[in-house]
């Protein structure tokens, strides 16, 4: 199965792994909280997520019959800020890590309509010292 490997930083500097998943996998820190997104139609897997921390790790599969994707969205410092995964297949599968100050971000799949039609979250970070 062909995964894709996406680390973010703070103002979204994003970084794209395609391939060699597995390798690239066992470079990621270890630690952040994980949040399991299962993309299907029409819907994320959740509807509101808590990260305790500043710091996620979005587990993202596409357990559906069409392509979706993931989208997180949200301001910092008053600027708007977006990570997004690449479009997924049906059974592929993305790694998401971003590190985000406190507050409230919204991730749905940008794919057509889809999060017209439901596939919306929201996840709040709480920042402050992460528990190892
Ligand atoms: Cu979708």
């Amino acid at each position: 199965m062909k995964r894709h490997v996406l680390s973010a930083l703070p103002l979204a500097a994003a970084l794209l792994l395609p391939a060699a998943a597995q390798a690239q996998e066992d470079l990621l820190p270890e630690g952040p909280q994980v949040i399991e997104v299962t993309l299907v139609r029409w819907g994320m897997g959740f509807d509101t997520a808590t990260v305790e921390g500043d710091t996620a790790r979005f587990q993202i599969r596409n357990a559906g019959d069409t392509i979706h994707a993931f989208e997180l969205e949200g301001e910092v410092g008053g600027e708007k800020i977006e990570v997004q995964s690449a479009e997924l297949e049906p059974g592929e599968e993305a790694i998401i890590i971003v590190s985000l100050p406190p507050g409230e971000y919204v991730v749905y799949c940008p794919i057509d309509r889809h999060r017209a039609f439901g596939m919306e979250a929201t996840v709040t970070f709480t920042g402050g010292e992460q528990s190892e």
